[in-house]
């Protein structure tokens, strides 16, 4: 066979696959001069069992049988089926080493983009899935209706331990949950992990004596596997309820890991995702977020960053509202607009849809509109930039959030909140860039 009919033979446009199927939506755009047929085909072959030219093995019954096809194509929407034992159960580094893979860098297309996945029941029941989920961290927290509430030490590097833990003595005595450590800070050498998990400790004993409030840390564990295990095995015997992970820098195999190690040790596992836009941000190449918020759903962290679509970075509301929906819904109906297909979580706890990236107090109630309380709001330069301080600053976000709840306005709110007050004066209602 001529080697240019040989990717043809991966489409079959009245295919129906079958149950255990892993479907895949991605978006392409044929290299020049290409057909949309034999590029879609390029990507069930080198996603499955093919390559480029034609090879003796392609006939073998239980090779072919293996074969993905694809089995739709709507303009530069296409749809392709992976039978089952093209994978791994309980390895995502594996499965994405086929559908998120060699094809990615094909010339056969020019951009192409993972969109979603469905993930069939047999492989979804070979992850444990979050181990605490929002009604879990609720109870842990104490926290009966509204959302989780963490803010990030700014300046994000530079700090000691000491100014760290001192901020957040500040930030939970003005009424927040959660100490977050940002993304870049692990164990340098101005402020080292053992010496901030010691001084956060202390000054979240302090704090929970002052307020009355069960308070917790997102302590950065990020670091190659046998130190991450070991920072792991200190935050809880600190005591601490909470370990962060940058999920994306560490990998998907660390990460699989580290949610055993949180098993162990009954940690819950935040997930930070930075990295994640060097491939999510393009609408025409790479892979969408919802995949990686998926998967973290799969791997079972608590909480993942999802976006704000009102904040500095980028991710608009569709997209975000997406990703909420599909990390914290248990059945999800398939979304013909944005390409996305239809999921059945098989009982896999939710994930906590965790917004952040420029916010601050006066916008908050948007987002508590758009992911209803059930969520988590990240706050880093919107507390600490308040002209009272960090504590006021907190104190101004926690009123934002009350005021919502109770479903009072800001303004309103604002006259006999002058923290609050102050926030709106210096912020405004305005979105951040
Ligand atoms: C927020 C933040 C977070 C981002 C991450 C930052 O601080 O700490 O890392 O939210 O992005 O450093 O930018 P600010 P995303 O509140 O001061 O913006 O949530 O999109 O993953
Ligand atoms: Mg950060």
């Amino acid at each position: 066979m001529a080697f240019r009919e040989v990717y043809e033979k991966f489409v079959d446009l009245h295919y129906q696959p079958g149950k255990d199927e892993l479907l895949c939506s991605f978006y392409i755009e044929p290299m020049r001069g290409e057909k949309i047929a034999r590029a879609a085909g390029a990507v069930a072959a080198e996603s499955s069992v093919g390559t480029w030219t034609d090879v003796p093995g392609l006939k073998m019954a239980h090779v072919s049988r293996i074969a993905a096809t694809c089995f739709e194509i709507d303009g530069n929407w296409i749809k392709v089926a992976y039978p089952a034992d093209n994978f791994e159960a309980g390895s995502i580094p594996q499965v994405y080493s086929a559908i998120a893979g060699n094809i990615f860098g094909m010339k056969a297309v020019d951009n192409i983009r993972l969109m979603d996945v469905q993930w069939p029941a047999w492989f979804v029941k070979s992850f444990s899935g979050p181990q605490f989920g929002i009604s879990g961290v609720r109870k842990f927290m104490k926290i009966k209706k509204r959302p989780i509430l963490a803010c990030v030490p700014k300046p994000k590097v530079g700090m000691t331990s000491q100014e760290h833990a001192e901020i957040g003595y500040q930030i939970w005595t003005g009424g927040l949950d959660l100490l977050k450590d940002d993304e870049n800070l692990t164990s340098q050498p101005f402020n080292r992990f053992d010496e901030r998990v010691k001084l956060c400790m202390r000054q979240r004993a302090r704090a929970e004596k002052e307020t009355g409030e069960r308070k917790a840390c997102l302590l950065n564990i990020t670091a190659p596997g046998a130190e991450m295990r070991r920072r792991a095995k200190l935050v809880a015997d600190a005591g601490n309820e909470y370990v962060m992970v940058d999920i994306m820098t560490v990998g998907w195999s660390a990460l699989q890991e580290m949610r055993d190690v949180c098993q162990e040790l009954h940690l819950a596992l935040y997930a930070h995702r930075a990295f994640h836009a060097a491939f999510t941000r393009n609408k025409r190449h790479g892979v969408s977020m919802l995949m990686i918020a998926e998967t973290a759903r799969l791997i079972g962290v608590d909480n993942i960053h999802i976006g704000t679509a009102i904040g500095k970075l980028a991710g608009d509301k569709p997209e975000v509202l997406s990703i909420h929906e599909h990390i914290s819904k248990q059945k999800v109906t398939e979304n013909k607009k944005l390409h996305l297909l239809s999921e059945d979580w098989c009982g896999l706890k939710p994930v906590i849809s965790t917004s952040s990236g420029g916010l601050h107090p006066g916008i908050v109630p948007r987002i508590m509109h758009m992911l209803g309380n059930d969520c988590a709001i990240q706050v880093g330069g919107g507390v600490h930039g308040h002209p009272g301080g960090s504590m006021k600053g907190a104190m101004a976000f926690r009123q934002a959030v009350d005021a919502d709840v109770e479903g009072i306005s800001l303004a309103e709110y604002a006259k006999k909140h002058a923290e609050l007050a102050q926030a709106l004066e210096t912020w405004g209602y305005l979105h951040t860039k």
